[in-house]
Order: C-alpha cells, then sequence, then structure tokens
C-alpha cells in the first residue's frame, strides 16, 4: 500500500538548516531555524532549566503516567504566566502537549471537532505549519492580510478588512507576540480594534504565543492575550515553552480554552483529554515538569526571568545595530523598520534572487521569503549582513 501514499513536500526551514550544515565555507553565518543563539553560536540550556534538572534527578521518584492532560501544576503555573488575572482560572480548560506544535494541533482538531466547516483565518504570511496542518486536517483556511511589504509594517487596514468577513463559527488565529515570519507586531490599540470587530461579529480568537519574552517582556509580550481573554467568551489559547524556556527538544507545549463559566470548562476539559488520548495518550511530562519547577520556585524564576531578560535585550540589540549598520551603508533610514520589530524574526523584504544571492556571495542563511533569524548574528556578523544586502541590492 506504501505506493499509494504521494510525496509530500519537505519543510523549507528544516530543509535550510541542512543547507547550512552542508555548506563547506567557514565564514557562513546561519540566520534559519527559529532557534535562539548566543554570541558564541550555541543554544544553551537555560541556567534555571539546569538547575531544576539537577534537583528533579534527586527528587523524582517515578516516571509512571501522569494523567491525559499532563501535569496539573504545569497548567497551573503556565496559566500564571500567561494569563495573570485576565481571567478566572476556573472558567480556563488545559492539557499539556508536544510543544506549541501539538498545542497547536490540538486546537484545531478541537475546532474541527466543533464545527467541520469552521474557517480559521491566517495572517498572510504566518508559520508554514499553521498553514500544512490546516491543510492535513482537511479544515477550510483563509488568509488575511497582515504584512505590508512597502513599511515592513502590519497592514492593519488590510487586515481589518479581511478579518471583517469572519463570521459566526469562523475562528481567527492572531500571534500572541514576536509575529513569525514577519517581527511586525499589533499595537495595543490595534488589539483593542480587533477584539471590537470579533466580538460584534462573534468569532472566536485562537491565538498562538510561542515566544513569550523575547518581544518587549514577560507581561508586555501578553498583554494582548489578556486582553483577548478578559473580554471575549471563548478563546482558544496555543503555547510553546521551546523557546522561553529553551526547552525546545523536550516538546512542552500548553493548549488552553478559555470559556464563560466553569460547566463549560469542565466539559472542554473533557474535550482536551479526549483529544490527546486520541493523538498520543500522555504529554511528555520532563520538559513541564522543569517548567513548572522553575515557575514555582521564586529563586529559580528570578533567575530565569533574569536570563530571558538578557536574551531578550541581545536581540534588541543586534536589531539596532543592524538598523544602524545598514543606515550608514546606505545613508537612508529605510531599514529602521528592523530596530521596530520585535522577537527572534524579520522579514527583510528581498526577493528569492536576492535572498540567494545572499547566500552565494556571503554565505548568509536566511528563509527564502527573506525571514532571518536575529538571534542568529552577533556583533562581528552584523556588518558581513548589512554589507550582503546592500550587494544585493535589497
Ligand atoms: N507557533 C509558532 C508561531 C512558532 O514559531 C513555533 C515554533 O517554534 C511554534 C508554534 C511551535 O514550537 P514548538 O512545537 O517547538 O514548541
Ligand atoms: O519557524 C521556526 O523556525 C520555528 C522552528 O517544522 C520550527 O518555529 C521550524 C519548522 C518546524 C517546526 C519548528
Amino acid at each position: 500500500m506504501f505506493e499509494l501514499l504521494k510525496e509530500q513536500p519537505a519543510d523549507k526551514i528544516l530543509m535550510l538548516m541542512q543547507a547550512f550544515r552542508e555548506d563547506p565555507r567557514e565564514q557562513k553565518i546561519d540566520l534559519g531555524v527559529g532557534v535562539y543563539k548566543d554570541a558564541e553560536g550555541r543554544t544553551p540550556i537555560m541556567r534555571a532549566i539546569k538547575t531544576a534538572e539537577k534537583q528533579l534527578w534527586e527528587t523524582e521518584t517515578t516516571k509512571s503516567y501522569t494523567g491525559l492532560a499532563g501535569d496539573v501544576g504545569f497548567a497551573d503555573a503556565m496559566f500564571g504566566l500567561l494569563m495573570g488575572d485576565a481571567v478566572p482560572r476556573n472558567c480556563v480548560a488545559a492539557a499539556a502537549t508536544p510543544g506549541g506544535t501539538g498545542a497547536v494541533r490540538q486546537g484545531f482538531d478541537m475546532i474541527r471537532m466543533a464545527d467541520r466547516e469552521a474557517r480559521v483565518f491566517v495572517s498572510d504570511p504566518s508559520w508554514p505549519n499553521h498553514i500544512t496542518m490546516l491543510k492535513h486536517l482537511e479544515m477550510h483556511m483563509q488568509p488575511y492580510r497582515y504584512f505590508d511589504s512597502e513599511t515592513r509594517a502590519v497592514d492593519f487596514a488590510g487586515m481589518m478588512e479581511d478579518l471583517a468577513d469572519a463570521r459566526v463559527g469562523d475562528v481567527v488565529l492572531l500571534h500572541g507576540c514576536c509575529h513569525n515570519p514577519t517581527g511586525a507586531n499589533l499595537n495595543l490599540s490595534q488589539w483593542q480594534e480587533v477584539i471590537d470587530l470579533l466580538v460584534k461579529n462573534g468569532v472566536t480568537p485562537m491565538i498562538d504565543i510561542a515566544y513569550q519574552g523575547f518581544g518587549d517582556g514577560l507581561d508586555e509580550d501578553a498583554a494582548g492575550l489578556r486582553m483577548v481573554v478578559s473580554q471575549m467568551p471563548e478563546v482558544l489559547v496555543a503555547a510553546s515553552c521551546s523557546k522561553n524556556f529553551g526547552v525546545y527538544r523536550e516538546r512542552t507545549g500548553l493548549l488552553m480554552a478559555v470559556a464563560q463559566d466553569p460547566v463549560r470548562q469542565k466539559a472542554n476539559q473533557g474535550m482536551l483529554n479526549h483529544l490527546n488520548r486520541q493523538n498520543f495518550s500522555f504529554p511528555p511530562d520532563h520538559g513541564a515538569r522543569l517548567v513548572t519547577m522553575v515557575l514555582d520556585d521564586p529563586a529559580l524564576r528570578a533567575d530565569w526571568e533574569e536570563e530571558v531578560r538578557e536574551i531578550r535585550e541581545g536581540v534588541l540589540g543586534l536589531r539596532e545595530q543592524l538598523a544602524a549598520e545598514l543606515q550608514r551603508l546606505t545613508g537612508s533610514d529605510r531599514f529602521g523598520f528592523i530596530a521596530q520589530h520585535r522577537g527572534m524574526f524579520s522579514r527583510l523584504g528581498a526577493t528569492p534572487e536576492q535572498v540567494e544571492a545572499m547566500r552565494q556571495s556571503h554565505g548568509v542563511y536566511m528563509v527564502g521569503d527573506s525571514r532571518i533569524n536575529v538571534a542568529g548574528l552577533n556583533a562581528k556578523t552584523v556588518p558581513v549582513l548589512a554589507e550582503a544586502m546592500v550587494a544585493a541590492g535589497v
């Protein structure tokens, strides 16, 4: 039967990782996959996570199954981190998932269980896995305008115009912060306008948040999400711990369904448990337990918050350096957007030919849509990228 299977397109971001590894040049720069890297190009285990891991090794007495939704302590800790006091805890159903990807996938599955005809509105562009997962589930996908390729900021008028088509039964997928792949984000008054529109038309939001703390701060990056959950009757939230806790391969994420009352919460919890059971039974626990230990222990948490701050400020510094270097080389302010964007990514607005030219001439690897992972740079490679961009005519 295997001959019946059609070949599936490979993940372009992961293909780029491979191409980078195979490039023999010494002076090559990897701005591809969205993984944080320090100035030496390493993706370190965060200090607090390492400490929690040692403690866990000493104290863990069993690796028997947890519950279908994972450890409740993880859900409680993540609820606090994401939602603060924006909504009562007893209105929120939550289940641990294999990474943020698992959370997005389970969220889509839940939407499909509720309404096979639901349309999911997805920003154009978005994280490619949003689109491929919706396709895989045979769900209806409706792109909405998001990025203005002239200003490299959010095309807010276009976005609002497209979202005005969403109706009861439709879902609008929003990035909680640090939009992937563009780096362009809504400000709080724009979040409010989106909320007002969705409330007016009875549309359900789903928020994917994978970079909390990498933009402007842990609370700042959750501010839009908190406005949504405090004002809207039903919300899905898919959260990833991969980046902000640096636990990528542990596969640590959480899906939350926010409802109006504890009765609906109970039903939603049953649905999240059911979906976990259908797809993998019990979610991975190791990363979730480390995250819980870090969030619940004041000293570990303070150290983690400090390290997240160091990461965020490092990335912001690289943004400012790159924008300044391009200003110096071109005498123009048109690259100022790089310092305005937030999170690990920026879409530069180069053509695929220019992206290819930068790879050939300077060994700079970025995604074909000209998304760069800013964390892949350091003080020495920023001028190389700037030079490559100018040479390619970006
Ligand atoms: N959502 C977005 C927007 C992402 O960029 C990512 C990428 O890592 C994820 C979700 C999921 O990440 P993971 O499954 O590694 O937790
Ligand atoms: O966009 C990125 O680079 C990250 C990492 O299939 C990633 O979100 C990339 C591809 C993929 C899963 C995660």
